[in-house]
């Protein structure tokens, strides 16, 4: 009860001038608010609170204030409540509108309760004091909008069953601050590491994996402008074919240079690097990490033995490609920050599936530098005669089984358009997995999918195929090629194809099946 001797009003005010108005109203509420206070002053009676305050802080210690200085920043409309008077003069000084008053008080919190108060921050740091203004506040008024600082975990809870709307507890805020520091200490770190790496070498080839996709291309290239930062020479590597339609618009529209792996002598260069895949023989040609330095590569494969890798579960590879761009602040120019933004968007599924915030936060960023037409462009190409026709037979041949689909299409040259009819086909309705193979002049190709997060699509593929071919990829999408020297002595296609068939088909269901069950 001390208070109430040093003050005899629950709420005393000096004459005050209100941030966040504008200039014109300020001005004739500062008159009305004077002269209003200066009454009531003299008559002895407590002040009301301005009732357009929409806003109010309870308790002005260091949060409070700092909460404080950021409304104001924002132009918000709100007063202060503190029962410290030094305190409460101290922020007239600087122009809040500042009260003193003590919030376990019932009539200083009626007061407060003026009918277009939205939201209450309780700041204070004593404790008891917070859970009885909340408690008072949610038993006046339960719509207003009440943040309440706890002090530990245990008062955390209480306060949330009083009703507190949200309830921030420093102690994780800053250890999460902390994390976030060290987070970002750590990519700095990285970033600067591989940097090193690159500096150190003449001439780098990174290998994107089989039948690129952009999120992979993307990622090579900036790994090549992050290269070419430290006058490190570097070639973009690919294997297979990068036949679909987009993949294609997107080469040729951004003018990405690839050479071929049968073109390349692997003796040219003094480091290899993979990006979007880091498995050798899953989804690329290595046969070994030999000559292997650098491993990029996002979600769900194991960590490999070579000087640098950098395996993170994020949505796309182009997204960890972005923040070394970032951190170690080298130019993103249009083409660079086009090719990744659709990276990311593409093994996002447009930021829909597989996103994390940092994926997000990358995009963002990307955004402004992209260029749109380009996007445009590479996402409106016209489907081939030939891929339209593989999607057909992959439909008109399918094989279900529980929610998992089999499809063979036969004899094929376009190895990408697997990639697209196994996309297309993962829409059927109740669906979660499927397969598509087909065959070429030397190898089984097979592209698979899947939309169930309890299926790792790269582990049924490379369980399923791995010893007789090469398989592998991430956990929603994946690969396998199977030399057709398997099936030697088999000479008739029709008895071929249906052999194959067979063997496939019964090699992912098994596999698949295994993995239902567990
Ligand atoms: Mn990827």
């Amino acid at each position: 009860m001390w208070h109430m001797l040093l003050y005899p009003f629950h709420i005393y005010s000096l004459p005050k001038l209100n941030l966040g108005v504008n200039p014109a109203s300020s001005k004739s509420r500062w008159w009305l608010i004077s002269a209003y206070n200066s009454t009531s002053l003299e008559q002895g009676i407590p002040l009301k609170i301005d009732e357009r305050i929409t806003y109010a802080i309870l308790g002005s210690g260091s949060v409070g204030f700092l909460v404080a200085k950021e409304l104001a920043q924002r132009g918000r409309m709100f007063s202060i409540i503190d029962k410290n008077a030094k305190r409460v003069e101290t922020l007239r000084d600087q122009n809040f509108d500042a009260h003193v008053g003590d919030i376990t008080k019932d009539a200083v919190i009626t007061e407060l309760l003026t009918p277009d108060l939205e939201i209450v921050m309780i700041l204070s740091s004593d404790a008891d004091a917070n859970t009885k203004a909340l408690s008072v506040i949610k038993e006046r008024k339960p719509d207003v909008f009440v943040i309440v600082r706890a002090v530990d975990p245990l008062s955390k809870d209480k306060l949330e069953e009083l009703g507190a709307d949200a309830v921030v507890y420093p102690s994780a805020l800053i250890a999460s601050a902390t994390l976030h520091d060290l987070q970002k200490a750590e990519s700095q770190r990285s970033a600067n590491r591989l940097h090193g790496i690159l500096k150190s070498i003449k001439k780098l080839g990174i290998l994107v994996h089989d039948n690129p996709d952009p999120d992979s291309i993307a990622s090579a290239l900036a790994l090549a402008q992050i290269a070419a930062s430290v006058d490190t020479e570097a070639a973009i590597i690919y294997h297979g074919e990068i036949s679909r339609q987009e993949n294609r618009a997107f080469v040729n529209l951004l003018d990405i240079d690839l050479v071929h792996v049968d073109e390349v002598d692997p003796s040219e260069y003094d480091m290899l690097a993979l990006v979007d895949s880091g498995t050798p023989g899953a989804n690329n040609p290595l046969t070994s990490l030999d000559k292997v330095g650098i491993i990029i590569d996002h979600h769900g494969i194991p960590e490999q033995r070579v000087l640098y890798t950098d395996i993170r579960d994020v949505g796309s590879t182009a997204t960890i490609l972005t923040n070394y761009l970032d951190e170690l602040d080298i130019d993103i120019d249009k083409r660079l920050a086009t090719a990744l933004l659709y990276g990311i968007r593409i093994d996002t599924h447009d930021y829909k599936k597989h996103v994390t915030p940092a994926d997000l936060a990358a995009a963002m960023k990307l955004m402004q530098l992209s260029d749109r037409e380009i996007l445009n462009q590479i996402e409106s190409p016209t489907m081939s005669m030939e891929t339209l026709d593989i999607i057909g037979e992959a439909i008109h041949n399918k094989h279900i089984s529980g929610s998992y689909l089999v499809s063979c299409v036969g004899f094929m040259h376009n190895v990408d358009a697997l990639a697209q009819a196994a996309d297309y086909v993962l829409n059927l309705e109740g669906v979660t997995a499927v397969a598509i193979f087909g065959l070429n002049e030397e190898k089984i190709h097979i592209s698979a999918r899947s939309k169930d997060i309890r299926v790792n699509i790269g582990t049924v593929m490379s369980q399923a195929f791995g010893d007789i071919g090469s398989a592998g990829g991430h956990s929603n999408a994946a690969a396998a090629q199977i030399p057709l020297g398997v099936f030697t002595g088999v000479r008739d296609r029709k008895t071929l194809l249906s052999l194959v068939e067979e063997v496939v088909t019964r090699r992912f269901y098994t596999e698949i099946g295994v993995e239902r069950d567990e």
